[in-house]
């Protein structure tokens, strides 16, 4: 590479310019000529699904560059542009394995049969001893969609368990229920392209500069386009996203809601609203009851500024210097991520992000929309469109409704009562289903969970004795310590498949190589997996994960995720296309629920906009209290600590942690403490300090930085030797299940 991490890292602050944040995919473009062909794919890493041109040459991979014509423009942030090495890494698992003697023994390589097999015993075993309840499957929204959907198909249609759970229930659960309690349906209304039209960006609870980085870029290229445009952040710790923000409001943790009630307040009482908009396409409901606008606007009398200042610590005119730029802008767009999700009260502070859309009618145009940033490359396509989460079915269909599973029956052909009325565990349900004996057998799938669960005392405790298989690629990760079995699945560009962004775009990774050692592709592991187990092979009679990408895509025609027009020919010739899209002609949908841009709105529908996900086409305006994060900072555990993301790693660092220049850059995890806590403790740079939560405690070098404000301590959770998860505890919201990893109490000491 041409450039250095700190000339990147440089990059992304504010005020730079923008073409040294360019510089990666150049640098990688200019070193790479020698490439014999260039091959199209999606980035392994983050949710933002940046196109990328595999370079190979004699059946290598050997150079990446961004896609020209993918919606980044070519641009790759430097993990992505740092792939090749991952896949070449020394970590890589080139053989299945298995433990012979149970959990005490060691991992031994077998044959592939034999340890399909092994696996697939155990399994039958289980079935026939203790019913489909007792086995489950733990997948991830980094899965090709066709590896989701076979296993999806393979449990719920084959197995008849409805036990089918993953990450992203970890991620953008709150996100998901957000969306269908607020406008009927998942899945994010508008696009990146949203982006370059905005005036207003009310960035809340999303450290987009490190997580979303090419995004980040387009963000702050629009900023720099005008000085009308403006940007809000909301956020407790100053970040290096905050530093481009107009406006950052630095609060109490957990306290959004208060604050969103009261821009919502100052909204209505500055009339701000636009009465037009939400009188015609919204209903107010409290609960599951319908409401007046009246008792709503009563409802936000507890938000005056003032009030909202007494919980949050947000001084009055801010909050009402911020609901007059949301409201006044010529287009508003909210961008969050996991400071919003991750919360005991993640679907309520999702709902009330989509209040102010509603109230304001900042939405359906371009610029002017809640655009939920999904973490993981396809949480979205291969998880959230699939369904393949405990209670849902694919193409937004829900398991406990009697007529899509009748629907999903008559698609896969199975004779009618075979799909279990009841949702299966979600996946905190499903780690304390191990631990009670009720699930026996579980196959993980893309997942590094013995790492990233919260409370991990408590919830590995069951993988110490379930039946554990697992598909793996890194020797690294933490979950291999409890396989029962490995399948060493073929890494990223070794394999085909379909990868889904947050802005519903659907784009094709191409296998350019041959898988390394003995990997196997997981549709193939998952198939022979389900046929040795006993599922009807008609059931999975694929010969390649084209078609079961073509049976999806005739299967989505009879939903309104209806991407039917999306053939593999097509991905191949383009770079990604935006569901819905239900002819090969149509060339995707920028505006959903949109008259005339969104085509599942009948064109003769009398409305412009029409949410057909809801019985009466409304949206709703929902009266969402503030309520307290589950476990707030007290006399004994002062301390708020909330964990998060670096630039340079992704989570559990399997992949990240092989690239040296990456590996260098963080080292290992640290805990960052305000200046002015840091007096009072004592503590230095670079002093070793303990944080102790109720479950755990640990020990980290410190980094004395203003970047939190005081009572706020942050680590990041990549580090493999200090599983920070241990300090959490596993509260989940009530309606995602999703946990609350952004907010614990703890003890800050010199260790
Ligand atoms: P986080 O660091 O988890 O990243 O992307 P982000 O959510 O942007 O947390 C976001 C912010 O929430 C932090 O800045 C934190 O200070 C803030 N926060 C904490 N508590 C609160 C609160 O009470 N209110 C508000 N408003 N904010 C709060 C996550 C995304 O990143 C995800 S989900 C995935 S799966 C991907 N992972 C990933 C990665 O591992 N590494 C890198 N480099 N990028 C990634 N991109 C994706
Ligand atoms: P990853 O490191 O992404 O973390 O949690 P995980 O999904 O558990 O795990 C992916 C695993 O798949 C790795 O072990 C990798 O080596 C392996 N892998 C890579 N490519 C392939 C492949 O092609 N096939 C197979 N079979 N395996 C592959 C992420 C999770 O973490 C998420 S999504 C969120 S949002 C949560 N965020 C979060 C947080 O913000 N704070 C704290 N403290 N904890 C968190 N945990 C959650
Ligand atoms: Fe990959 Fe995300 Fe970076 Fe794009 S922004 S190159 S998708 S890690």
């Amino acid at each position: 590479m041409t450039f250095s991490r700190r000339e990147f890292l440089k990059g992304t602050a504010a005020g730079i310019a923008l073409s040294v944040l360019a510089g990666p995919a150049m640098a990688a473009q200019q070193n790479n000529s020698e490439a014999e062909k260039w091959v199209k794919g999606v980035c392994r890493y983050c949710g933002t699904g940046c196109g990328i041109l595999v370079g190979v040459k004699g059946g290598k991979a050997v150079a990446v560059k961004g896609d020209p014509n993918n919606h980044n423009q070519g641009l790759l942030c430097l993990k992505g542009a740092m792939l090749i090495p991952v896949i070449y890494a020394t970590d890589r698992l080139l053989k299945p394995m298995i433990r012979k003697g149970g959990k005490a023994d060691k991992l031994t390589e077998v044959s592939w049969d034999e340890a399909l097999d092994f696996a697939a015993a155990r399994f039958k075993k289980v079935l026939a001893e203790n019913g489909p309840g007792a086995i489950a499957y733990y997948g991830s929204g980094q899965a090709l969609t066709e590896e989701s959907y076979v296993a999806n198909k393979i449990w719920k249609g084959g197995l008849k368990s409805n036990n089918v759970d993953g990450n992203p229930r970890l991620c953008m659960a709150s996100a998901v229920a957000g969306y269908t309690t607020t406008f009927g349906k998942d899945e994010p209304l508008g696009t990146y392209g949203d982006i370059d039209a905005a005036s207003c960006f009310f960035i809340i609870g999303s450290n987009t500069s490190e997580a979303h980085p090419v995004l980040f870029q387009r963000i702050a290229k629009r900023k720099e386009s005008s000085s009308k445009v403006k940007v809000i952040v909301v956020d407790p710790r100053r970040t290096n996203t905050s530093r481009i923000a107009d406006v950052h409001v630095t609060f109490k943790p957990g306290t959004d809601l208060a604050l969103l009630n009261g821009m919502a307040h100052v909204i209505i009482k500055e009339e701000l609203d636009n009465a037009r908009f939400y009188g015609k396409y919204c209903n107010f409901m409290k609960g599951n009851d319908a409401v007046t606008f009246d008792e709503y606007k009563k409802f936000l009398e507890d938000y005056t500024p003032e009030k909202v200042e007494a919980i949050t610590g947000v001084p009055a005119a801010t909050t009402v210097k911020i609901a007059k730029m949301f409201a006044e802008s010529p287009g508003t767009i909210s961008l969050w991520c996991m400071g919003i999700n991750q919360r005991f009260k993640g679907v309520w502070a999702n709902n009330l992000l989509h209040n102010l859309h509603l109230l304001t009618g900042q939405i359906g145009r371009p610029g002017a929309t809640p655009l939920s940033l999904t973490g993981q490359p396809n949480a979205c396509g291969g998880v959230r469109d699939v369904g393949a989460l405990a209670h849902l079915l694919p193409g937004g269909r829900v398991v406990e409704n009697d007529a899509h599973r009748k629907e999903m029956e008559e698609l896969w052909q199975l004779p009618p009562g075979t799909i279990a009325p009841k949702m299966g565990r979600h996946t905190i349900a499903l780690y304390e289903g191990m631990i009670s004996r009720d699930v026996k057998a579980v196959f993980i799938h893309c997942t590094n969970p013995a790492h990233t669960l919260p409370n991990l005392n408590k919830l590995t405790k069951g993988l110490e004795t379930a039946f554990v298989a697992i598909t793996e690629c890194f020797k690294t990760a933490e979950t291999l310590k409890y396989a029962d079995v490995v399948f060493p699945d073929a890494f990223w560009c070794e394999k085909e498949g379909v990868y889904g962004c947050t802005e519903r775009r659907y784009s094709l990774i191409e296998q350019a190589i041959k898988p390394s050692g003995e990997a196997r592709p997981a549709v193939d592991i998952l198939m022979e997996f389900g046929k040795r187990v006993g599922v009807d092979p008609k059931l999975i009679p694929y010969k390649n994960s084209a078609d079961i990408w073509d049976e999806w895509r005739q299967i989505s025609a009879k939903s309104v995720y209806n991407f039917s027009g999306i053939t593999r020919a097509r991905l191949k010739k383009e770079s990604g296309i935006k569901w819905p899209c239900p002819t090969e002609q149509h060339p995707g949908t920028n505006l959903r629920y949109v008259r005339d841009e969104d085509p599942m709105v009948p064109k003769d529908h009398p409305d412009k906009m029409f949410f057909y996900g809801k019985p009466d086409g409304k949206a709703v305006i929902f009266l969402r209290p503030y309520e307290p994060p589950f476990e707030p900072a007290d006399a004994e555990y002062p301390f708020v600590l909330t964990t998060g993301r670096v630039i340079d790693h992704w989570h559990t660092a399997t992949m990240t942690g092989t690239v040296p220049e990456l590996k260098k850059a963080y080292p290992g995890a640290y805990v960052e403490v305000n200046p002015e806590d840091a007096k009072k403790l004592h503590i230095a740079n670079g002093d070793m300090v303990v944080l102790e939560t109720r479950r755990d405690k640990m020990t980290f070098p410190a980094r004395v930085t203003d970047t939190c404000m005081p009572g706020l301590v942050f680590t990041p959770f990549f580090d493999q030797k200090l599983l920070v998860n241990k300090l959490f505890h596993d509260a989940a919201d009530p309606i995602s299940k999703e946990p609350e990893y952004k907010i614990c109490a703890t003890k800050v000491y010199k260790a």
